[in-house]
């Protein structure tokens, strides 16, 4: 990437998923290629994510308008990196990072940011007309034969946040494990998608979606989700536990009390539990249902409770720090240190850059923890973050469910990369996990 320097840079604000503005970027090179990316929004957002910059206008999209974020792609970071070549993406991060100088990129946006970052790989995979897995995994640094393609973990009941049917936990998802393919793990998780939809329109259930493309049935409770789950498995045909397990992401801040240090899952009787009582709570589940992995399974700075937690729970199950570590790597650092959690999930736009990105996720391979990378439930059309998880062989991507197409776009993509690199000739294996 010597020779090539970036000519253009062109930021503009579009809509994500839910409807709500974010930030779109345009890199052309000198060559005339061009790259395009577009940013990733959160509703359940962790308190110490980088800054999404949003201009706070009441008169525009409530407030929610990125046009200073895209002010900044536009004037200061073209500025800054136009007539400019770099060696990876690492260099223009940190250029940018200078400029921004802030711990949480205030000053410019994590979304103005993150715009440019993601555009410029993309930019750089069309000049070298070679996919963009291939480039993140030679930028990344990681083997070229460690790269797989990742499990998915296809959350196909909605709760929480992302749904207003009043279940607490945020994200039911199946994991279909015990495949040789990608394709065949998810058309594993397509119909068993699809067998759920007819069993909860048999129950006079609603088979409205919510955020993710899950379905956000009002159940009585969160063991009544995955009963139906697993149901839906045995319906479709599938192994429960040996082909298809089940993995949760409780997004436990959401119903954290801070003042009294408790959580506020009906259970039992009781309107609220302390850290133990939930732990308890999952261990009963982990005894019942084929659970194989918990993300945020309590708050994001209950660090104390998640010590408990994965002192009981991590020997036989993957707990994933989501809220918890917001793919940084200090955060990252004080967990591994602490023995706290096992495992990352990867989100590019808590941190803001792919350079980032590409630490945490090296800090993981380098300890063991795992890593899953992730889309945000507002979402759009871009792909990238399947090929990151291809590029890192992380092994595991969580990117919604069996509808909505901005799930549907990278597991689309993933079933791209899976065809291209066998008629490439360096077929690519599905991960081994669990
Ligand atoms: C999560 C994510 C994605 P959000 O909590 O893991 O599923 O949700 O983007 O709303 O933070
Ligand atoms: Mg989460």
């Amino acid at each position: 990437m010597t020779s090539l320097t970036i000519s253009q840079v062109r930021g503009r604000e579009i809509l994500d998923s839910r409807g709500n503005p974010t930030v779109e970027v345009q890199i052309t090179l000198s060559d005339g290629a061009m790259g395009r990316a577009l940013v990733p929004s959160g509703a359940s957002k962790g308190q110490h994510e980088a800054l999404e910059l949003r201009d706070g206008d009441p008169n525009r999209y409530l407030g929610k308008g990125t046009l200073k974020a895209v002010r900044n792609v536009n004037e200061t970071l073209a500025n800054l990196v136009k007539g400019k070549s770099f060696r990876n993406v690492q260099e223009l991060d940190t250029l940018m990072l200078e400029a921004d100088g802030t711990s949480q990129k205030s000053k410019l946006g994590a979304n103005a940011i993150l715009g440019v970052s993601l555009a410029y790989v993309n930019a750089v995979a069309i000049s070298q007309k070679r996919p963009l897995y291939l480039v993140l995994n030679e930028m990344m640094g990681v083997p070229a034969a460690e790269m797989q393609l990742p499990i998915p973990l296809m959350n196909i009941l909605n709760g929480g946040v992302h749904a207003n049917n009043g279940l607490e936990i945020q994200e039911f998802m199946i994991v279909p494990h015990g495949f040789s393919a990608f394709s065949e793990a998810l058309r594993a998780g397509c119909e068993i998608f699809h067998h759920l939809k007819e069993m909860l329109h048999e129950k006079h259930f609603s088979t409205a979606v919510g955020d993710e493309g899950g379905f956000a049935p009002a159940l009585e409770s969160n063991e009544q989700a995955l009963e139906l789950i697993c149901e839906a498995v045995r319906i479709a045909g599938y192994q429960l536990k040996t082909q298809v397990a089940v993995a949760l992401d409780v997004a436990s801040s959401s119903f954290y009390l801070a003042d009294a240090k408790r959580y506020s899952l009906r259970h039992r009787g009781e309107d609220s539990i302390d850290s133990n009582g939930l732990i308890d709570f999952y261990q009963g589940l982990c005894d019942k249902f084929p659970i194989v992995s918990i993300e945020d399974g309590l708050d994001e700075d209950d660090w104390a409770g998640w010590k408990v937690l994965t002192d009981k729970l991590g020997g036989q199950c993957q707990l994933v720090g989501d809220d918890l570590f917001v793919t940084q790597v200090a955060r990252v650092r004080r967990g591994i240190q602490e023995k706290i959690a096992n495992a990352v999930l990867i989100k590019v736009n808590q941190v803001g850059t792919l350079k980032e990105t590409f630490e945490t996720m090296a800090l993981c391979r380098e300890n063991k923890y795992r890593a899953v990378t992730s889309h945000r439930s507002g979402e759009t059309e871009d792909v990238t973050i399947a090929h990151l998880a291809v590029g890192s062989g992380c092994g595991q991507i969580k990117t919604g469910s069996a509808s909505r197409s901005e799930r549907l776009a990278k597991y689309n993509e993933l079933l791209r990369i899976e065809e291209w690199a066998r008629e490439n000739g360096k077929p690519l294996r599905f991960a081994k996990v669990f």
